[in-house]
Protein backbone atom coordinates (compact mmCIF):
# COMPACT_ATOMS: atom_id res chain seq x y z
CA UNK A 1 0.00 0.00 0.00
CA UNK A 2 1.65 3.52 -1.05
CA UNK A 3 1.21 6.24 1.84
CA UNK A 4 1.35 10.03 1.85
CA UNK A 5 4.22 11.33 3.88
CA UNK A 6 5.14 14.43 4.94
CA UNK A 7 8.19 15.22 6.31
CA UNK A 8 9.50 18.50 7.56
CA UNK A 9 13.04 20.00 6.67
CA UNK A 10 12.82 17.77 3.89
CA UNK A 11 15.44 20.25 2.14
CA UNK A 12 18.36 19.20 3.35
CA UNK A 13 20.06 16.38 5.48
CA UNK A 14 18.22 13.61 6.96
CA UNK A 15 14.23 15.13 5.77
CA UNK A 16 16.07 14.99 2.08
CA UNK A 17 17.27 11.66 2.44
CA UNK A 18 13.73 10.18 4.34
CA UNK A 19 11.35 12.24 1.19
CA UNK A 20 14.01 9.96 -1.08
CA UNK A 21 13.72 7.00 0.99
CA UNK A 22 9.76 7.21 0.88
CA UNK A 23 9.68 8.08 -2.45
CA UNK A 24 11.73 5.29 -3.68
CA UNK A 25 9.80 2.85 -2.44
CA UNK A 26 7.01 4.38 -4.33
CA UNK A 27 4.79 6.47 -1.60
CA UNK A 28 3.75 10.23 -2.19
CA UNK A 29 5.60 12.88 -0.23
CA UNK A 30 4.66 16.15 0.97
CA UNK A 31 8.29 18.16 1.09
CA UNK A 32 8.38 21.25 3.82
CA UNK A 33 11.20 23.70 4.75
CA UNK A 34 11.91 27.06 4.04
CA UNK A 35 14.38 27.25 1.36
CA UNK A 36 12.20 27.59 -1.84
CA UNK A 37 14.93 26.44 -4.11
CA UNK A 38 15.51 23.39 -2.78
CA UNK A 39 12.03 22.85 -2.55
CA UNK A 40 11.61 23.18 -6.37
CA UNK A 41 14.78 21.29 -7.51
CA UNK A 42 14.14 18.40 -4.47
CA UNK A 43 10.29 18.32 -6.27
CA UNK A 44 11.64 18.48 -9.73
CA UNK A 45 13.94 15.52 -9.85
CA UNK A 46 11.26 13.37 -8.09
CA UNK A 47 8.39 14.39 -9.73
CA UNK A 48 4.75 13.37 -9.65
CA UNK A 49 4.58 11.37 -6.72
CA UNK A 50 5.87 14.77 -4.37
CA UNK A 51 4.40 17.82 -3.52
CA UNK A 52 6.37 20.93 -2.27
CA UNK A 53 5.33 23.50 0.43
CA UNK A 54 6.94 26.17 1.48
CA UNK A 55 6.98 26.17 5.37
CA UNK A 56 8.53 27.25 8.67
CA UNK A 57 7.30 25.39 11.05
CA UNK A 58 7.29 28.49 13.26
CA UNK A 59 4.31 30.21 11.77
CA UNK A 60 1.17 28.20 13.49
CA UNK A 61 -1.20 29.97 11.00
CA UNK A 62 0.99 28.05 7.85
CA UNK A 63 1.40 25.21 9.29
CA UNK A 64 -2.82 25.12 9.82
CA UNK A 65 -3.09 26.65 5.97
CA UNK A 66 -0.66 23.84 4.51
CA UNK A 67 -2.86 20.91 5.96
CA UNK A 68 -6.08 22.51 4.90
CA UNK A 69 -4.86 23.26 1.19
CA UNK A 70 -3.06 19.96 0.42
CA UNK A 71 -4.12 19.07 -3.15
CA UNK A 72 -6.46 15.78 -2.95
CA UNK A 73 -3.75 13.37 -3.58
CA UNK A 74 -2.08 14.30 -0.88
CA UNK A 75 -4.68 15.24 1.64
CA UNK A 76 -4.66 11.78 4.18
CA UNK A 77 -1.31 12.27 5.42
CA UNK A 78 -0.10 8.61 6.76
CA UNK A 79 2.71 9.40 8.11
CA UNK A 80 4.22 13.10 9.05
CA UNK A 81 7.79 13.29 9.62
CA UNK A 82 8.76 15.58 12.34
CA UNK A 83 12.19 16.15 11.39
CA UNK A 84 13.03 20.19 11.03
CA UNK A 85 15.22 21.54 14.09
CA UNK A 86 18.25 23.10 14.65
CA UNK A 87 20.66 23.38 17.24
CA UNK A 88 22.15 27.16 17.51
CA UNK A 89 25.99 27.58 19.25
CA UNK A 90 27.89 25.33 22.16
CA UNK A 91 28.53 27.83 24.69
CA UNK A 92 27.68 26.95 28.35
CA UNK A 93 24.19 28.21 29.57
CA UNK A 94 25.87 31.45 30.93
CA UNK A 95 26.95 32.71 27.53
CA UNK A 96 24.16 31.18 25.08
CA UNK A 97 22.24 33.56 23.13
CA UNK A 98 19.21 34.01 24.84
CA UNK A 99 17.81 34.73 21.41
CA UNK A 100 19.02 31.36 19.93
CA UNK A 101 17.11 28.95 22.86
CA UNK A 102 13.97 30.80 22.09
CA UNK A 103 14.79 29.72 18.47
CA UNK A 104 15.93 26.27 19.14
CA UNK A 105 12.48 26.28 21.13
CA UNK A 106 10.14 27.67 18.81
CA UNK A 107 11.62 25.31 15.96
CA UNK A 108 12.40 21.91 17.64
CA UNK A 109 9.75 21.54 20.42
CA UNK A 110 6.67 24.29 18.39
CA UNK A 111 6.83 23.51 15.84
CA UNK A 112 6.29 19.73 16.37
CA UNK A 113 3.83 20.20 18.31
CA UNK A 114 2.02 22.18 16.00
CA UNK A 115 2.00 19.68 13.25
CA UNK A 116 1.04 17.28 15.37
CA UNK A 117 -1.83 19.19 16.60
CA UNK A 118 -2.81 19.78 12.96
CA UNK A 119 -2.70 15.52 11.18
CA UNK A 120 -3.13 14.23 14.23
CA UNK A 121 -7.08 14.63 14.43
CA UNK A 122 -7.45 12.96 10.65
CA UNK A 123 -5.04 10.21 11.45
CA UNK A 124 -7.46 9.40 14.40
CA UNK A 125 -10.49 9.37 12.07
CA UNK A 126 -9.30 7.41 9.68
CA UNK A 127 -7.83 5.09 11.68
CA UNK A 128 -4.24 5.14 10.63
CA UNK A 129 -1.36 6.60 10.70
CA UNK A 130 2.06 7.15 12.56
CA UNK A 131 4.37 10.18 13.42
CA UNK A 132 7.79 10.40 13.42
CA UNK A 133 9.48 12.54 15.93
CA UNK A 134 13.42 13.77 15.47
CA UNK A 135 15.10 13.67 18.80
CA UNK A 136 18.48 13.36 19.79
CA UNK A 137 20.74 11.15 21.82
CA UNK A 138 21.19 14.48 23.41
CA UNK A 139 17.61 14.09 25.00
CA UNK A 140 19.06 11.20 27.34
CA UNK A 141 22.81 12.07 27.44
CA UNK A 142 24.18 15.32 28.34
CA UNK A 143 26.93 17.30 27.13
CA UNK A 144 29.10 20.60 27.65
CA UNK A 145 27.17 22.98 25.74
CA UNK A 146 23.97 20.86 25.13
CA UNK A 147 21.73 22.88 27.25
CA UNK A 148 18.66 24.04 25.29
CA UNK A 149 18.93 21.73 22.58
CA UNK A 150 19.09 18.82 24.63
CA UNK A 151 16.50 19.84 26.69
CA UNK A 152 14.09 20.46 23.43
CA UNK A 153 14.89 16.76 22.40
CA UNK A 154 14.56 15.30 25.45
CA UNK A 155 10.69 17.26 25.37
CA UNK A 156 10.43 15.19 21.95
CA UNK A 157 11.54 11.97 23.45
CA UNK A 158 8.93 12.15 26.44
CA UNK A 159 5.97 13.90 24.21
CA UNK A 160 6.38 10.82 21.76
CA UNK A 161 6.03 8.57 24.32
CA UNK A 162 3.02 10.69 26.40
CA UNK A 163 1.51 10.41 22.54
CA UNK A 164 1.22 6.59 23.39
CA UNK A 165 -0.18 6.76 26.28
CA UNK A 166 -3.60 8.93 24.38
CA UNK A 167 -3.01 6.57 21.44
CA UNK A 168 -2.72 2.84 22.74
CA UNK A 169 -5.43 0.82 21.27
CA UNK A 170 -5.52 2.83 18.35
CA UNK A 171 -4.08 2.22 15.07
CA UNK A 172 -2.01 5.19 15.29
CA UNK A 173 2.09 4.79 16.01
CA UNK A 174 4.44 7.05 17.17
CA UNK A 175 8.27 6.63 17.04
CA UNK A 176 10.91 8.41 18.68
CA UNK A 177 13.93 8.61 16.69
CA UNK A 178 17.51 9.57 18.76
CA UNK A 179 21.07 10.00 16.05
CA UNK A 180 24.30 10.75 17.52
CA UNK A 181 26.73 11.92 15.49
CA UNK A 182 25.72 12.83 11.71
CA UNK A 183 26.89 14.27 9.11
CA UNK A 184 24.53 17.02 7.50
CA UNK A 185 24.17 20.79 7.76
CA UNK A 186 23.49 20.24 11.41
CA UNK A 187 27.03 21.15 12.26
CA UNK A 188 27.03 24.31 9.78
CA UNK A 189 24.03 25.92 11.10
CA UNK A 190 24.82 25.58 15.12
CA UNK A 191 28.21 27.28 14.11
CA UNK A 192 25.82 30.06 12.34
CA UNK A 193 28.07 29.21 8.96
CA UNK A 194 31.60 28.57 10.20
CA UNK A 195 33.03 25.92 7.78
CA UNK A 196 36.22 25.31 9.64
CA UNK A 197 34.43 24.65 13.44
CA UNK A 198 31.29 22.91 11.45
CA UNK A 199 34.06 20.61 10.13
CA UNK A 200 35.30 19.85 13.56
CA UNK A 201 33.02 17.21 15.09
CA UNK A 202 33.08 14.55 12.15
CA UNK A 203 37.58 14.96 12.25
CA UNK A 204 38.89 11.53 11.91
CA UNK A 205 35.21 10.06 12.60
CA UNK A 206 32.97 8.19 10.24
CA UNK A 207 29.81 9.53 11.19
CA UNK A 208 26.79 8.35 10.61
CA UNK A 209 24.72 9.65 7.06
CA UNK A 210 21.11 11.28 6.48
CA UNK A 211 20.56 7.48 4.32
CA UNK A 212 21.45 5.56 7.73
CA UNK A 213 18.90 7.72 9.62
CA UNK A 214 16.32 7.72 6.31
CA UNK A 215 16.77 3.78 6.66
CA UNK A 216 16.06 3.27 10.22
CA UNK A 217 12.34 5.74 9.73
CA UNK A 218 11.72 3.62 6.65
CA UNK A 219 12.80 0.51 8.58
CA UNK A 220 10.36 1.70 12.12
CA UNK A 221 7.09 2.44 9.51
CA UNK A 222 7.48 -0.26 6.96
CA UNK A 223 6.52 -2.82 9.92
CA UNK A 224 2.96 -4.38 9.95
CA UNK A 225 0.98 -1.98 11.44
CA UNK A 226 0.16 -3.93 15.43
CA UNK A 227 4.16 -3.13 15.60
CA UNK A 228 5.03 -0.03 17.12
CA UNK A 229 9.11 0.72 17.57
CA UNK A 230 8.98 3.01 20.62
CA UNK A 231 12.27 4.92 20.15
CA UNK A 232 15.69 4.32 18.62
CA UNK A 233 19.23 5.14 19.68
CA UNK A 234 21.59 5.11 16.95
CA UNK A 235 25.20 5.84 17.03
CA UNK A 236 27.86 5.59 14.41
CA UNK A 237 30.11 3.07 15.81
CA UNK A 238 32.83 5.56 16.74
CA UNK A 239 30.53 6.62 19.54
CA UNK A 240 29.69 6.05 22.73
CA UNK A 241 28.58 7.44 26.23
CA UNK A 242 31.27 8.89 27.89
CA UNK A 243 32.19 8.39 31.88
CA UNK A 244 30.53 10.88 33.92
CA UNK A 245 32.88 13.88 34.42
CA UNK A 246 34.68 15.05 37.39
CA UNK A 247 35.73 17.88 38.56
CA UNK A 248 38.52 17.74 41.10
CA UNK A 249 40.21 20.48 42.75
CA UNK A 250 43.86 21.22 42.98
CA UNK A 251 44.26 19.65 46.25
CA UNK A 252 47.34 16.99 46.29
P1 LIG B 1 20.20 19.92 8.51
O1 LIG B 1 20.64 21.26 9.00
O2 LIG B 1 20.96 19.28 7.42
O3 LIG B 1 18.66 19.98 8.12
C1 LIG B 1 17.72 20.65 8.92
C2 LIG B 1 16.41 20.81 8.18
O4 LIG B 1 15.48 21.47 9.05
C3 LIG B 1 16.55 21.63 6.94
O5 LIG B 1 15.80 21.03 5.90
C4 LIG B 1 15.93 22.96 7.31
O6 LIG B 1 15.29 23.53 6.18
C5 LIG B 1 14.88 22.53 8.33
N1 LIG B 1 14.47 23.62 9.22
C6 LIG B 1 15.21 24.27 10.15
N2 LIG B 1 14.48 25.24 10.71
C7 LIG B 1 13.24 25.19 10.13
C8 LIG B 1 12.05 25.93 10.29
N3 LIG B 1 11.95 26.96 11.16
N4 LIG B 1 10.97 25.61 9.54
C9 LIG B 1 11.06 24.60 8.66
N5 LIG B 1 12.16 23.85 8.44
C10 LIG B 1 13.24 24.16 9.19
O7 LIG B 1 20.22 18.99 9.82
P2 LIG B 1 19.89 17.44 10.03
O8 LIG B 1 19.32 16.84 8.82
O9 LIG B 1 21.08 16.81 10.63
O10 LIG B 1 18.81 17.57 11.17
C11 LIG B 1 17.48 17.09 11.06
C12 LIG B 1 16.96 16.82 12.46
O11 LIG B 1 17.75 15.81 13.06
C13 LIG B 1 17.01 18.02 13.40
O12 LIG B 1 15.84 18.03 14.17
C14 LIG B 1 18.24 17.74 14.27
O13 LIG B 1 18.11 18.32 15.54
C15 LIG B 1 18.18 16.22 14.35
N6 LIG B 1 19.43 15.55 14.66
C16 LIG B 1 20.59 15.76 13.93
C17 LIG B 1 21.74 15.07 14.25
C18 LIG B 1 23.03 15.29 13.54
O14 LIG B 1 24.10 14.94 14.10
N7 LIG B 1 23.04 15.79 12.32
C19 LIG B 1 21.74 14.05 15.33
C20 LIG B 1 20.50 13.95 16.02
C21 LIG B 1 19.39 14.62 15.69
P3 LIG B 1 15.27 25.09 5.78
O15 LIG B 1 16.53 25.70 6.29
O16 LIG B 1 15.15 25.07 4.29
O17 LIG B 1 14.04 25.58 6.46
C1 LIG C 1 22.71 16.11 17.31
C2 LIG C 1 23.70 15.17 17.92
O1 LIG C 1 25.46 14.96 19.72
O2 LIG C 1 25.46 17.02 18.42
O3 LIG C 1 21.50 15.99 17.94
O4 LIG C 1 23.75 16.62 20.07
S1 LIG C 1 24.62 15.97 19.10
Amino acid sequence: MTRVVLVTGATAGFGEAIARRFHAEGDRVILTGRRQERLDRLQGELGERSCAVRLDVRDQAAVAAMVQDLPERFAEIDVLVNNAGLALGLEPAWKAELQDWLTMVQTNCVGAMTLIRQVLPGMVARGRGHIVNMSSIAATHAYPGGNVYGATKAFLTQLSANLRADLVGRAVRVTDIEPGLAESEFSLVRYKGDPERAADPYRGVQPLTPADIAEAVWWAVSLPDHVNINRIEVMPTMQAPGPLRVARSERP
